[in-house]
């Protein structure tokens, strides 16, 4: 006999599928009574009983007579008592996920399909991103590129608004040599079809007039026309959604875009911990074993400049604390990732459920970046709510965003004073808070 072949025992009554399961696996020896299964000559790799006869008794002597062997109950109820040396499995169950993992991913096949029609007669393709490009919709943009089998010519990744700042960005773009356009309104007219991953169309105002297609994870705001949309705003990332076309239509994922997928997820999701759901983890586990983890080390290492030190430690130095909200004025900032890494910081401190920064980017516009703990799950809800009127805001669940004109601000509190400004925050951000606790509780 083989030393390495697998033997399992069967006792009482099982459905045919599960035999043939196993007998894949090695030998299957199916036996009716207890007698029966204690005369057999040699060793088993598993003993696996059916739940209708189980018994302590019955197990406690196979125990006896098999030390060495592992002993299964199929499916049934869990014991209420069960022997320590006893798993009870629900084999139906484990068949049951695995099947409606492949259907879900077929169902997602027929997706890819669509959006692939979509955009199957354009010469040149946008893909567009919001105006901050994140790790999230720098890797969904690559990983869009692949499913399409396109090229940088004949799908350029690219945004509108200012070159990206914040260090980890930069150092991805760098890092994976990832082509990045910055754009000009008048650019656009050069494409003849655009995709915007992980914003939606709303964000732009009315400067764009047509979009084929949108997949974000951002719940939607309001109507437009796209020929494809998949919004799934219970994923943690667009990253997510990407990795599930990919996987559904078959397509080999390369070390550079499993280790950008990786990275957006982590970042959007605060390494699994915010927003996070099982299709995320399910996605972050299934590109961990394929990413270059040396090189995300070096993205998320990268460094803060020595020069910006000093704002970290002048802005720390305005902050205040009220209701449970960490404020933190950042001042002027020519970057804008400063004001949202004191906001990282902020809901760290001991107590606070919020945690607000806001600064003033490029002398024309008020920045807030805000976040919560979490269970208070609403930021981007709340920054849409307040200040949607006056300016672009929104979020997610847990951390949120707002950039308003200056002018507009002036309107609100006189003066674009940050003495003023400073009140005027602290007051409406404090009270929709205590509002929205109110509410919720
Ligand atoms: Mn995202």
């Amino acid at each position: 006999m083989e030393a390495n072949l697998k033997r399992y025992l069967f006792l009482g009554e099982f459905d045919s599928i599960l035999l043939g399961f196993f007998s894949k696996r090695g030998e299957v020896i199916w036996v009716s009574s207890l007698d029966e299964a204690l005369n057999q000559t040699g060793n088993f790799t598993l003993i696996i009983v059916d739940s209708n006869i189980f018994k302590t008794k019955l197990s406690s002597n196979l125990r006896t007579h098999y030390p060495q062997t592992p002993i299964l109950v199929s499916n049934g109820d869990k014991h209420t008592d069960p022997p320590p040396y006893v798993r009870f499995v629900k084999f139906e169950e484990i068949i049951d996920t695995q099947i409606m993992k492949e259907e879900k991913l077929a169902r997602t096949e027929l997706k890819v399909e669509e959006l692939r029609k979509t955009h199957e007669k354009s010469k040149k393709l946008l893909i567009l991103l919001h105006d901050h490009p994140d790790p999230d919709s720098i890797a969904s943009a690559l990983a869009l590129r692949t499913l399409l089998k396109r090229n940088k010519q004949t799908a350029v990744i690219g945004h509108l608004g200012e070159k990206i700042s914040r260090p980890e960005n930069v150092a991805m773009i760098e890092i994976l040599d990832i082509d990045l356009h910055e754009l000009v309104p008048e650019d656009l007219k050069e494409y003849d079809s655009i995709s915007m991953v992980d914003v939606q169309p709303p964000y732009f105002g009315d400067l764009i007039e047509r979009v084929d297609s949108v997949i974000d994870h951002h719940p939607q705001v309001s109507k437009y026309e796209a020929d494809f949309q998949d919004i799934s705003s219970e994923e943690g990332a667009t990253s997510t959604i990407m990795t599930s076309y990919l996987r559904s239509a078959q397509v080999e994922i390369s070390e550079r875009l499993s280790t950008a997928l990786l990275y957006g997820i982590r970042t959007d999701t605060v390494v699994l911990n915010r927003d996070a759901n099982a299709d995320d983890i399910e996605a972050f586990t299934f590109l961990y074993p394929n990413a270059n983890l040396g090189l995300l080390r070096r993205i998320e290492r990268a460094e803060i400049p020595s020069t910006e030190i000093k704002c970290f430690g002048q802005a720390l130095a305005d902050h205040w604390i009220e209701k449970n909200i960490f404020f933190v004025n950042v001042g002027r900032v020519k970057r804008e990732y400063l004001i949202p890494k004191m906001a990282d910081f902020g809901i760290q401190v001991k107590g606070i459920e919020w945690s607000v920064a806001f600064g003033i980017l490029s002398k024309t516009h008020l920045v807030i970046s805000i976040r919560n703990v979490g269970y208070v799950k609403s930021a981007g809800r709340l920054m849409r709510e307040l200040f949607n009127e006056i300016g672009s805001a929104g979020g997610h669940r847990s951390a949120g965003k707002a950039v308003i004109p200056l002018s507009q601000v002036r309107k609100i509190v006189g003066s674009g004073s940050q003495d003023k400004i400073k009140k005027w925050l602290t007051k409406v951000i404090s009270v929709a808070v205590v509002e929205k606790n109110g509410n919720e509780n």
